[in-house]
C-alpha cells in the first residue's frame, strides 16, 4: 500500500510521480495538501511532515517517507529496476550533483513558504517576487547548460538511460514554466527535457496533467 500526499502544482511531488511511473508503481491512495490554501501548515499535515512540505510517501508500514530526492533513492534501493542511478561512484556523484543543483540550489527559494515571506513579511510585490523566481531558475538553467555540455551527457543528462538527474531536470523547466523562464536558450536542457516529455512516465506525471490543475 503506497500513499502519496501531493499537491498538482507541487514539483519535488512532480519528481516523486516520475520515480514512481518509471518503477511501474501506483499510489493507492493519493492525499491532496493544497499548497494554494496553506494545507500543509494544518496540525494534521505537520504531523505526517514536520517541514511543512510536499511531498511525503508512506511505503507500507514504514514511517513516512519525506524529501523528494530521499524518496527516489529510497524507490531505487527497493525497486532496483530500472535504475535511476549509473553504478560507477563518479557517475552516480555527477548525476546527484545535477539533481541538487535543481532540488537544493534553486527549488527551496522558490517555494509557497519563501513567496509568501517575501510578500507578507519584506513586503515585497507581485512583479518583483516573480523576478525572483525567474532569476534564480534561470541561474540554476545556465549552470545545468554548461554541465550538460560535457561528454558524459548523452540523449539524458548522463549516458542514454534516464536517472535522478533526468527527473530534476524536467521539474525545473516546469517551474521555469509557471514563472516564466525560456528553457529555450538552455539548448541541452531543452533537448533533454524534450525527450524526457515523449515518455510516458514524465508526461503522464506533469504538474498541468494533475487533477486540479488550470487547463491550458
Ligand atoms: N526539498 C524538498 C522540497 C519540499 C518543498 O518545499 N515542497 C514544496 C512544494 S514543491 C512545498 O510543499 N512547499 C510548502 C511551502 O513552501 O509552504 C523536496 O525536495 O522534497
Amino acid at each position: 500500500m503506497i500513499r502519496l500526499f501531493s499537491f498538482w502544482r507541487s514539483l519535488a511531488t512532480y519528481r516523486v510521480r516520475v520515480a514512481l511511473n518509471l518503477k511501474g508503481l501506483t499510489p493507492d491512495d493519493e492525499i491532496e495538501v493544497n499548497l494554494m490554501k496553506g494545507a500543509q501548515r494544518a496540525a494534521a499535515y505537520r504531523a505526517v511532515n514536520p517541514m511543512m512540505a510536499l511531498p511525503a510517501l508512506i511505503d507500507g508500514e514504514a514511517p513516512v517517507l519525506f524529501e523528494s530526492l530521499a524518496i527516489i533513492e529510497y524507490l531505487d534501493e527497493t525497486r532496483p529496476d530500472p535504475p535511476l542511478l549509473p553504478k560507477d561512484a563518479r557517475g552516480r556523484a555527477r548525476v546527484r550533483g545535477l539533481a541538487q543543483i535543481v532540488a537544493c540550489d534553486c527549488h527551496p527559494l522558490i517555494v509557497p513558504r519563501v513567496r509568501e515571506y517575501l510578500e507578507h513579511e519584506l513586503k515585497i510585490d507581485e512583479p518583483a517576487r516573480m523576478e525572483w523566481c525567474r532569476h534564480w531558475h534561470v541561474q540554476a538553467l545556465a549552470a545545468l547548460e554548461l554541465h550538460l555540455g560535457s561528454q558524459e551527457t548523452g540523449r539524458f543528462c548522463h549516458g542514454d538511460q534516464v536517472t535522478i538527474a533526468d527527473i530534476c531536470l524536467a521539474s525545473q523547466a516546469a517551474g521555469a514554466r509557471l514563472f516564466g523562464a525560456d528553457i529555450a536558450p538552455f539548448v541541452n536542457v531543452a533537448r533533454i527535457v524534450e525527450t524526457c516529455h515523449r515518455i510516458d512516465a514524465f508526461a503522464r506525471a506533469h504538474p498541468l496533467r494533475q487533477p486540479g490543475a488550470p487547463a491550458t
